[in-house]
């Protein structure tokens, strides 16, 4: 079983990552770790923080000469633009705290994000109190656990892949074939050079009108085994667990599995994935289309792992919308501070992270192991058992 903590506030000192649970021998650096935070800091559409930062998690525990010890793995990513903070944020009591530029009280809720239910539920009276943790800053944080999980995957063959499917009303052309090493050169993450062209159209003109614009991203696992998750209980099913993780990225509106909405039109014939005769016993079950996107009955079907999400447009607006203050209750702007106009591309590596996440748990509970070797030795013999019934036993 993994489990994992996040902690930081957008503007703090930095952020904290604590990972429990991976196996004993896994080799993993900071530089690897590092590869996918550089990652999510990429994309067009992003604002002036990450011109700020340059992510990097430090371990700080769990890892000796290069290999997992099975302990946590902790780790700590330091916000550079806490400098400019020092007072706003300040963790020790400050007498009489300046009204001045950042350490202005805020009080103009801005509608979308988490600034009205966090400052009500928490009893606050200035609404930086919610809007810190709200940020999507702590996506720099998962992205490091993910990474832990996705180089834990990778012992098992299994990779994680993401890219940009829409951005405003622009689509990419759906292809079986995408161009992987284009996706990660993309400024948007997307493989069709000409969708991609127009998507950036699409947030500069976000942009030029101060507004924001949101998109829709995939997820896919290659080479996950079949039987990850269980049909047993609510809660063990895989679908269940990856869509409750992909709908709790800031922003995320919508989640299906596989082609989800697109295909429930259509009749039970066209929706099922035929399973062709077994020519390689090494090989079975394959398919030729995979609407399931990877699951069936909450388990994993030894398809790729499919998983797309919706992401809104980010709430905080250079154009703010009218609201109410949070004081008075009277009408005013919504508070505006630097953000992005589009958060679709990073979203991509996020989302990995948290499949991967997902996965690398449902593995565990799986395969289960101390070590790697352990691990890599259940998965293998149970690989073995998994081929037509006649042949395997
Ligand atoms: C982000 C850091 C934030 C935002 C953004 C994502 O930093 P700052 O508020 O200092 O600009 O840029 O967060 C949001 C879009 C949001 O709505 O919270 C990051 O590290 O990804």
């Amino acid at each position: 079983m993994i489990r994992w903590f996040t902690a930081g506030e957008s503007h703090g000192q930095g952020l904290l990552i604590i990972v429990e649970g991976i196996p004993a021998a896994l080799p993993i650096d900071e530089e690897y770790i590092g590869f996918h935070l550089g990652r999510r800091q990429k994309g067009y559409g992003r604002g002036g923080r990450m011109l700020i930062e340059q992510d990097h998690a430090k371990i700080m525990s769990g890892v000796r000469h290069g290999k997992t010890l099975g302990s946590p793995i902790g780790m700590v990513i330091e916000n550079k633009d806490w400098a400019n903070w020092t007072e706003a944020m300040a963790v020790e009591h400050i007498e009489n705290p300046s009204q001045e530029g950042r350490n202005r009280r805020v009080t103009r809720i801005r509608p979308g994000h988490a600034d009205l239910p966090g400052t009500m539920k928490y009893g606050f009276d200035d609404v930086r109190n919610s809007l810190e943790r709200a940020s999507a800053r702590e996506t720099a944080a998962r992205v490091a656990a993910g990474a832990v999980a996705m180089r834990f995957l990778e012992e098992f063959g299994i990779k994680m892949r993401s890219h940009v499917i829409s951005i405003g009303s622009v689509w990419a052309k759906s292809s079986d074939d995408i161009d992987w090493a284009a996706v990660e050169q993309s400024p948007v993450r997307c493989a069709d050079n000409i969708a991609a062209e127009k998507m950036i159209g699409e947030i500069d003109s976000a942009k030029d009108a101060g507004d924001t614009v949101g998109g829709t991203v995939e997820i896919i696992a290659e080479n996950v085994p079949i039987g990850l998750g269980s049909h047993v209980h609510w809660d063990r099913k895989i679908d269940g667990l990856i869509s409750q993780a992909l709908m709790s990225i800031n922003a995320v509106k919508a989640v299906s599995i596989g082609p989800g909405w697109d295909v429930i039109g259509d009749w039970g014939s066209k929706v099922q994935d035929v399973i062709e005769p077994v020519t390689d016993p090494d090989n079975p079950w394959q398919r030729k289309t995979n609407r399931a996107g990877g699951i069936e009955g909450g388990m994993t079907d030894g398809m790729p792992v499919v998983a797309r999400f919706a992401i809104k447009p980010i709430a905080t607006l250079h154009n703010p919308l009218p609201s109410v203050d949070l004081d008075t209750g009277e009408p005013v702007q919504a508070h505006f501070e630097r953000s992005d106009v589009c958060q679709v591309p990073p979203a991509g590596v996020i989302g990995e992270a948290m499949v991967a996440l997902v996965l690398a748990d449902a593995l565990l509970d799986k395969f289960g192991g101390d070590s790697i070797a352990e691990s890599l030795r259940n998965y293998q013999g149970y690989i073995k058992t998994v081929g037509p019934r006649k042949i395997y036993k």
